[in-house]
């Protein structure tokens, strides 16, 4: 019977769908134990925990009213934008509403009245928090899709950008990319950015409305045409380097290059039909948490990882203070079905009592000392606990002991007068050399390399002081290192 229980325990993870429960409580034949497994939060409706900006100031229509006319009926140009009036107004929001049947809420922009002068819209959606897409992202445009727009993701909140797809009636034209379609990526080449013209041709207004980012058609590379051999993609999401950060965003960006034209030219006397209107961004993912957590809640405005297997952080990214005895890593959804739960381990217990700040994953006893001692330690660590920088390495003083970053190479220090010849060291990054000197370290006197306005004295004195600093510098190194 108890046989019967603990196997029944053992299969739930398995029953309720693969990575789902991060534990579960076993009996074996040692007894009752808690059991480990990867897991990971479920996908959600990811457009309600988004900010949204849009830019440039002014972009959105209303301020001052104005009238537009569609596509279909260039000349009846009866509509009407006002942002002073809640009937009429087309606030960013719209886009992440949920709409009642029938009746779309949508941003607008304004009309392409300074025509030639681009119409440029950056449509940004933050969330403060990574997250892995699990099914295509769809943008609705409720008066027809741009002609020219670029997809950007950011994967280090908002501070780099990398194109994510180009979207163009003519892709050669907009972009210099040859047209190419997810369907026809291969597994060599599933996270390839491209140009696609499926979303760019005028198809009518009302007919074809949506933009997509294909991540299912990329995930039934590997997973088959009805992601039934999901086993497939979770071993090539751990092994091919890359793929797993490719489907990975904390920022979206949506430049909107060129609005629909209706199949034609820009007509010059009718400005009005010219503009963006986006009524609905679908974004489905999971918060990432590295495999150490299946709840991601919202709190506090942001997004965070409920972090299991003794793990912190808002993406479980490091290990919980006293579990560092080994270096943080993530789950692994291998072996399958349950993978690996890579849990930290607290410090005393798996290798007596060392602790290595999360440097190194090994100790060793060392007998005629009668020691243990971290081995291999890492990022640019030393010491029995990996607690010492090594040589040409700095303590940064904003991280802490367990930081990755903790040592850092820099180049100059201002308590060890590395900057020479009066140079002042800023941020430990480069020396400010005083008018007079070059170099790294403010070493080289200008007047060496331009002999002419230079007068020899002050020249030999700097050359002295310059060699003089240099072994004090040295010699300040070597004892710091003691
Ligand atoms: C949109 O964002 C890009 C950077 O991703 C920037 O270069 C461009 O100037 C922005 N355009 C507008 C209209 O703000
Ligand atoms: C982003 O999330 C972090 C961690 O939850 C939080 O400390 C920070 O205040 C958030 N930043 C913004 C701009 O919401
Ligand atoms: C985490 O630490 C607690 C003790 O605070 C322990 O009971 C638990 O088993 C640990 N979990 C893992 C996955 O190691
Ligand atoms: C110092 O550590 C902080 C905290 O981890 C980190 O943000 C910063 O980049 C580090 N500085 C350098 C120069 O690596
Ligand atoms: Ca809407």
């Amino acid at each position: 019977m108890l046989y019967l229980l603990a196997l029944l325990l053992h299969r739930l993870p398995l029953a309720m769908g693969q990575y789902d429960i991060c534990k579960s409580w076993v009996t074996t034949d040692d007894g009752p134990s808690w059991e480990f497994y990867a897991c990971q939060p479920k996908a959600m409706r990811m457009k309600d925990y988004v900010t949204v900006r849009v830019d440039p100031a002014g972009i959105t229509c209303g301020d001052p009213p104005e009238r537009f006319c569609t596509h279909e009926n260039p000349y009846l140009c009866s509509d009407e934008c006002d942002a002073s009036n809640p009937d009429l107004a087309h606030p960013p929001k719209l886009m992440f509403d949920s709409e009642d049947e029938g009746l779309a809420t949508y941003w607008q922009s304004v009309t392409w009245r300074r025509y030639p002068e681009p119409l440029l819209a950056n449509i940004t959606l933050s969330w403060n928090k990574s997250i892995e897409l699990t099914d295509d992202i769809v943008i609705t445009f409720e008066y027809g899709r741009p002609t020219i727009m670029m997809l950007e993701k950011s994967l280090d909140n908002g501070r780099t950008w990398h194109p994510y797809q180009y979207y163009a009636d003519d892709c050669m034209e907009a972009f210099s990319m040859p047209a190419r379609r997810v369907r026809d990526l291969s597994t060599t080449s599933a996270n390839r950015v491209l140009c696609t013209e499926e979303y760019s041709r005028w198809a009518g207004s009302k007919k074809e409305k949506t933009v997509r980012f294909e991540v299912r058609d990329r995930f039934a590379i590997f997973a088959g045409p009805d992601l039934k051999n999901m086993d497939n993609l979770y071993t090539r999401l751990e092994s091919a380097k890359g793929l797993k950060d490719f489907f990975t965003v904390t920022d979206l960006r949506m430049r909107l290059l060129r609005p629909a034209l209706g199949g034609t030219y820009v007509q010059r006397e009718n400005l009005y039909k010219y503009f963006y209107a986006v009524s609905n961004i679908e974004v489905t993912g999971r918060c990432k948490c590295n495999l150490h957590a299946n709840l991601c809640t919202f709190k506090e405005g942001s997004l965070q990882c409920e972090c299991e297997h003794n793990t912190t952080g808002q993406d479980c990214g490091k290990c919980k203070k006293n579990f560092r005895s080994r270096s943080w890593r993530a789950g692994s959804y291998l072996p399958l079905p349950n993978g690996s739960p890579n849990a930290c381990a607290a410090a005393g217990s798996a290798f007596g009592n060392c602790e290595c700040y999360g440097h190194s994953n090994r100790c060793s006893y060392i007998d005629f000392l009668n020691v243990v001692t971290c081995v291999s330690c890492k990022h640019n660590t030393r010491g029995q606990h990996c607690q010492h920088c090594r040589l040409g390495f700095y303590r940064n003083s904003s991280a802490e002991l367990d930081d990755e970053n903790v040592c850092i190479a820099n180049v100059c220090d201002d308590e060890l007068l590395l900057c020479q010849n009066g140079g002042t060291c800023y941020q430990n990054q480069r020396c400010i050399c005083p008018v007079g000197f070059k170099g790294v370290l403010c070493q080289q006197s200008r007047c060496e390399a331009d002999r002419k306005d230079c007068d020899g004295a002050s020249s030999t004195r700097a050359a002295i002081s310059t060699v003089l600093l240099g072994v004090l510098g040295l010699q300040l190194r070597g004892w710091a290192d003691l």
